[in-house]
């Protein structure tokens, strides 16, 4: 009985410690439609100039090699993601990051291809070549796809906003404008304000607007 009690613990601690550490990573904001030299090469290009941002939500280092993006017509991956993520940090890649990564890998240059009318953003998970397994999409309307406004989640939540700051959104569409500034690489966050986790949405709009 103690053996089997032993085994049954081991196997649970190994469970939990060969969690796939997939869940961790997420997309947290996304440019599709850009009107400022966003990744710094002294020109606005629609793009080499989109955006896309992931965190990582969990508690341990993760490194982004399996991890791919593309968008809704897109059959293969974009974009490969690179580089290691600490957790509660963002890392955000640029158009012209995936331009390079097609050049180098000889497909067509085409971004990641945000269309400005609205589009989905895949996050996928795999070894070169796949398959790939779909960790999440991103869904964003028309309206958040707009001269330099950006789409994300809540700051420190699981929602979607609109980041309207540079070029605000009066219409009546959701998610509705908040005044908030696009972040690319930095957590999300409006006005300097991080609400603590619970925080409810509308409290967090409400002290927004
Ligand atoms: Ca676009
Ligand atoms: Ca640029
Ligand atoms: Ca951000």
């Amino acid at each position: 009985m103690r053996t089997l009690l032993m085994s049954c613990l081991v196997l649970l601690l190994a469970a939990a410690w060969f969690q796939p550490a997939s869940a961790a990573i997420r997309i947290s904001e996304l440019m599709a439609d850009p009107a400022t030299d966003w990744d710094h090469d002294g020109a606005v290009d629609f793009k080499l100039d989109e955006w896309i941002e992931v965190i990582n939500t969990g508690t341990s280092p993760v490194n982004l090699q399996e991890y791919w993006v593309r968008d809704e017509t897109a059959t293969d991956p974009r974009f490969r993601l690179t580089g290691l993520v600490d957790p509660g940090e963002t890392a955000v890649f640029y158009g012209s990051d995936a331009v390079a990564w097609q050049t180098a890998n000889g497909q067509s240059t085409m971004g990641f291809s945000l269309n400005n009318g609205g589009d989905t953003l895949y996050l996928l998970q795999g070894p070169v070549g796949g398959p790939y397994q779909t960790l999440q999409d991103v869904p964003y309307p028309d309206h958040t796809a707009d001269d330099d406004r950006s789409y994300g989640t809540v700051p420190d939540g699981d929602q979607w906003m609109l980041y309207d700051g540079l070029f605000p959104y009066g219409g009546t569409l959701d998610p509705p404008g908040s005044g908030c500034e696009p972040t690319p690489g930095e957590p999300n966050f409006c006005h300097g304000l991080v609400p603590d986790r619970e925080t409810a949405f509308g409290t967090l709009k409400a002290s927004f607007m």
